[in-house]
């Protein structure tokens, strides 16, 4: 064994070189490793004894991309250009050992192999989308000639991840090896590749997919129309499809030239900034500073949750999908078995519905009518009516029920959970898990760190998060937490501005034109206009009453702000827009018009100040998390970064002069936060916060 440096070994093994890297945590390509590949390379093909070579690497996976931590800084050590040339011109046959997740230019490495195997746990994919990228080391040019050109696109506007099955099947991989067995199994398939003088496989030659593709437009048509809507507002879909049309229509390296283009465009762009944070702001925010990665676990092998209705139905399915027991607490049968079946139901409607796999699930499901069913439970979560008197009451009891140790959560959307935990005698076992609907969907999970929550508590509850699948943001506890209080600051201003002359369609026109998927008003009508509306009481005194009282409560009855067709298409309505008016001249007021920028203003600065604010009262951790929560839970576009990401992009000393303008000619809901005065007065940023 020669190491070539520090992430690098060379050895001669039954007559094939072997390259292996290890360079935790992901062997991203970083200029080290690909300065170890370059020397690996030059030694296999100096070495007489090895009729072959073998790329593998130590660790959890194969190479996982470009090291995007490198981006936008100098160029260091061997191009990956050079080190694909080096292996896709080497005289002897060159394998790629895959295991974990080969992806982005990991995979553009293993395409620049003659030949790849992999262990059948191993997926392979070109995720540069997420990132706002695309593949930029041959990965568009090379990948259509393997899978065809409609599969490269999918694979590449998708970014998702192909189980090594699949990539068989297609093509990608040519041998599966046994699992754990990775290096024997590719060594063996090396020695196979010379005995049977097999060809030296270039990818970059392989042309029958493309050509064939050649004069039909329509596949790229076609696909662009069939997902425009998954695609709307992001650059990098568009660019990925453009390279894919370059693979068929023009020369190898004609294409590559292309897509060498296309990806400086996508790099210098403030959409993949804005991806690229996002991705690194998500893995931050796992990290709790005063709470050490190696605290204490408790160990959740069994979960309690109250309330059967859509919340908590959702949360239970969570854990279920994860192999953990659930035992759901209802207090009447009809209601436990209207719960059970929509769980049952949602598992079966489910696109990737497999009856054994929704039997398999179901059977970790038990119900009951007693809270004292969770006994023994590890962790539960309350689930109940979000009143502050009904949550005290039920954990009054779970305190007395359950075994010491147990974790006690409520999946309040912000109620004060300091009062909640202080009518136990175990307020450090006490936690906020705050899940989004519908909850077996939603990625976010908001946890929420009262006072006296243990430090074993929250480190168990972040990597529980983790074993559910969800991202988690730890907060404190103030009204509305992190994402509902940055709501309610852009709700606020929405309500008032149809109260000064803009029409709700205006408001979420701008909004949905930002990148939100839709509007606060057509996120009411969708919802209903009638939640938390009481008939009895209602006397005309807001727009929204009078809507109810003309039983305009939103699709469910085909008008609300909006009117809608047959089909549920929403259109602007007149009658909205007279009850508006007619409002606006008995307030006193006159409408005015208001401009487009004055509404995306006037909506989004006041997020961006209310963030400041829940950083400067320490309610969250970084300015990061925020923005991961705002992605991840109300629909804020990626490509924009977050609230607080995009403040820094517009500039805080734009933000903060806008807020004062408001403040003076509306108040002081526009009060601009002292940690945004005292950033534009230092020159800096929410990042330097990080
Ligand atoms: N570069 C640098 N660091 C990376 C990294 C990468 N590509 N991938 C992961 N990390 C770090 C991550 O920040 C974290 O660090 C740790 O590794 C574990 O990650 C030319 C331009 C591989 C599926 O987009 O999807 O190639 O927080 O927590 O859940 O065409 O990481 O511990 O300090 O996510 O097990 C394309 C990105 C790059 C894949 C593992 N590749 N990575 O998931 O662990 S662009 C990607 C992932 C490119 C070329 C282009 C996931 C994973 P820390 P983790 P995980």
């Amino acid at each position: 064994m020669t190491a070539i440096n520090e992430v690098t070994d060379y050895a001669l093994e039954d007559g094939v070189g072997v390259i292996t890297l290890n360079s935790p945590p992901v062997n991203a390509l970083s200029f080290n490793v690909r300065d170890g590949l370059a020397g690996g390379m030059a030694m296999a093909l100096a070495d007489e004894g090895a009729k072959a070579v073998v790329i593998v690497c130590e660790g959890r996976t194969f190479i996982a991309g470009a090291d995007i931590t490198e981006f936008g800084g100098a160029q260091r050590g061997a191009s990956l250009y050079d080190v694909q040339d080096a292996i896709e011109g080497s005289a002897k046959p060159v394998v790629a050992a895959i295991h974990g997740t080969a992806l982005g230019g990991g995979l553009e490495v293993a395409l620049a192999c003659h030949y790849r195997v992999a262990v059948p746990s191993a997926r392979c994919g070109l995720p540069e989308v997420n990132l706002g990228l695309l593949p930029g080391a041959g990965g568009t040019q090379r990948l259509p000639r393997i899978v065809g050109p409609e599969k490269a696109m999918e694979m590449m506007t998708s970014g998702q991840h192909v189980p090594a099955k699949s990539c068989l099947e297609m093509g990608l991989v040519d041998e599966l090896v046994e699992e754990g067995d990775l290096r024997a199994g590719a060594i063996a398939f090396a020695n196979k590749i010379v005995v049977e003088q097999r060809p030296l496989k270039k990818v970059r030659e392989l042309n029958d997919k493309v050509e064939a593709a050649r004069g039909h437009p329509e596949i790229f048509e076609n696909f662009r129309k069939a997902n425009a809507r998954r695609f709307r507002g992001f650059l990098a879909p568009e660019y990925n499809i453009r390279c894919v049309e370059a693979a068929v229509n023009e020369p190898f390296e004609e294409g590559l030239k292309t897509e060498r283009k296309l990806f400086g465009e996508l790099m210098s762009g403030s959409q993949s900034a804005a991806q690229r944070y996002a991705f690194f702001a998500e893995r931050q925010a796992a990290k709790v500073p005063d709470v050490p990665d190696d605290t204490a676990v408790i160990p959740v092998n069994k979960v309690g949750i109250i309330g059967a209705g859509t919340m908590g139905g959702g949360i239970a399915m969570n854990f279920m999908n994860a192999g953990i027991p659930v035992t759901i607490v209802e207090v009447q049968q009809d209601a436990l078995d209207r719960g059970l079946a929509t769980i049952r139901r949602n598992y079966e409607r489910s696109r990737t519905a497999v009856p054994a796999e929704t039997e398999a699930r179901m059977s970790r499901l038990t119900g009951a009518l007693d809270l004292s069913a969770l006994a023994d439970c590890d962790l539960v979560i309350e689930a109940v009516f979000e009143r502050i008197d009904i949550k005290k009451e039920v954990f009054t009891k779970l305190d007395a029920i359950c075994k010491p140790g147990a974790i006690l959560a409520t999946n309040t959307s912000g109620l004060n959970i300091d009062e909640i935990a202080s009518v136990t005698k175990r307020p450090d076992a006490v936690i906020g898990l705050h899940f989004f609907s519908p909850a077996n969907v939603m990625k976010l999970l908001e946890i929420v760190r009262a006072d006296h929550t243990s430090k074993e508590v929250i480190n168990t509850c972040m990597k529980l998060a983790r074993r559910i699948g969800k991202i988690a943001v730890l907060v404190g506890v103030c009204p509305g937490f992190v994402g509902n209080r940055i709501l309610g600051a852009r709700q606020r201003e929405a309500n008032k501005l149809i109260m000064e002359g803009a029409m709700p369609w205006d408001i979420d026109r701008v909004l949905y034109d930002f990148g939100f998927p839709m509007g606060p008003f057509a996120m009411s009508d969708l919802a209903g206009l009638d939640i938390g509306w009481v008939k009895e009481r209602s006397n005309g005194e807001t727009i929204r009453d009078v809507l109810c009282e003309m039983d305009r409560r939103g699709q469910k009855t085909g008008a609300g702000w909006y009117d809608y067709d047959e089909n549920r298409n929403a259109k602007p309505s007149p009658v909205t827009e007279k009850i508006l008016h007619d409002f606006i001249v008995k307030s006193g007021a006159n409408p005015r018009a208001i401009s487009d920028d004055e509404i995306l203003e006037r909506c989004l600065y006041p997020m961006v100040n209310e963030g400041a604010k829940i950083l400067e009262e320490g309610k969250a951790i970084r300015p990061s998390d925020i923005d991961v929560v705002w992605e991840n839970g109300y629909g804020w576009p990626v490509y924009e970064g977050g609230p607080m990401w995009w403040g820094d992009k517009v500039g805080l000393t734009k933000v903060l002069d806008k807020m004062k303008e408001f403040q003076g000619a509306m108040g002081d809901a526009f009060k601009p936060s002292p940690l945004l005065e005292k950033l534009v007065g230092e020159g800096k940023k929410f990042q330097d916060l990080r």
